[in-house]
Parts: structure tokens; C-alpha cells; sequence
């Protein structure tokens, strides 16, 4: 089955593959995106469902590599089993994000993804939008290991970020 082109931020080679369960994930994990675009790491988004598209999922899994991807970043909610089955058909690190549930309030989704039995890996973010914003911070730094002008980027964006913290607060 084929699919059509992904949609990735501007015309590089994607390098990480950033997931989500459902249309619902994107408030979550837009956040990622937008660390990946400070960082300028080419990446594509794309929606899968372990459960409602699981052979999008396997395709999407299985290809991840041959394409060039790196890294991928899973968001998911409630029974958030996307990360895991994600890394059951592939060897590339994947940083899974639960997505806050209505439910729960994304403990169904934390205690889902993190719970993987030994053997089949996810590296697991925070619940919500500080998972999607380090689960990228992550993937730059797995990059950056291999990729010097990125650790470099990666550095100024910490910097920066330090800088911005007051001495004091506002009162
Ligand atoms: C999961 O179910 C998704 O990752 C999402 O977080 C949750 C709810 O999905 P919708 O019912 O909003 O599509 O598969």
C-alpha cells in the first residue's frame, strides 16, 4: 500500500518521524514540532493508530529506516500502545509522549507506554506538553551526536533558554 508524500518541514530529508494516534494528539504534540523547527531538524508528521490504521502503522514503522528516519517521536492517548508496536517494528529509537487523557489525565497513557516489557524499548516522555517538547529535545540530542552544526544549535537553544531565567521573581 502506498501513501501519499508526508508532509515535513521544508525540503530536507526527514530525519525524525513525529507520530500521533489521532488528530486530537496534534495540541500535544505541536510542541515538538515547534522545538524541532527552532532546531531546524528536518522532520515529517504523520497521523497513525495502532488501532484504527495498524497497517499504516507497520508500514510506517517498518520503512522508517530505509527512508532516512532517525528518530521516532510517538504521541498517544488513553490505551497509548502506538510507541510500543511502533518499536516492535523497528529498531530506531522511539520516544513515546502521553498525550493527556479526559479519562485519566494521562496516567492510562503514561502507565501504557512506559510499561514495556523487556526487550522491546520506548524511551518515555512526561505526560503532555513537556514529554513532546524534551521527546524532541531528545531526538536532538541523539542527533547531534553524529551531526556537530546541530549540537551546536542544541547548545545555543540551552543557552538561551538559561539566560531567559530571571534572578528574581515578579512581584
Ligand atoms: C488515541 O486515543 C489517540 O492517541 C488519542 O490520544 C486518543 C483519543 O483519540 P480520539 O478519539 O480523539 O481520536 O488513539
Amino acid at each position: 500500500m502506498s501513501h501519499p508524500p508526508l508532509p515535513s518541514s521544508g525540503t530536507k530529508s526527514p530525519r525524525v518521524g513525529l507520530i500521533m494516534g489521532s488528530q486530537s494528539d496534534w495540541e500535544t504534540m505541536r510542541h515538538g514540532t515547534a522545538v524541532l523547527d527552532a532546531l531546524d531538524i528536518a522532520h515529517e508528521m504523520r497521523i497513525v493508530s495502532a488501532h484504527r490504521t495498524p497497517d499504516r502503522l507497520a508500514e510506517y514503522a517498518k520503512s522508517a529506516q530505509g527512508r532516512g528516519l532517525s528518530v521516532i517521536i510517538a504521541g498517544a492517548g488513553g490505551a497509548a500502545h502506538l510507541p510500543g508496536m511502533c518499536a516492535a517494528w523497528t529498531a530506531l529509537p522511539v520516544l513515546g509522549v502521553p498525550v493527556e487523557s479526559h479519562a485519566l489525565k494521562g496516567m492510562d497513557s503514561l502507565l501504557s507506554i512506559v510499561q514495556m516489557p523487556g526487550g522491546i524499548p520506548v524511551g518515555t516522555l512526561a505526560i503532555g506538553k513537556a514529554g513532546a517538547t524534551n521527546a524532541a529535545l531528545l531526538a536532538a540530542s541523539i542527533l547531534a551526536l553524529s551531526d556537530a552544526p546541530l549540537g551546536e544549535r542544541l547548545a545555543a537553544w540551552r543557552a538561551k533558554q538559561t539566560a531567559a531565567v530571571a534572578q528574581e521573581p515578579v512581584r
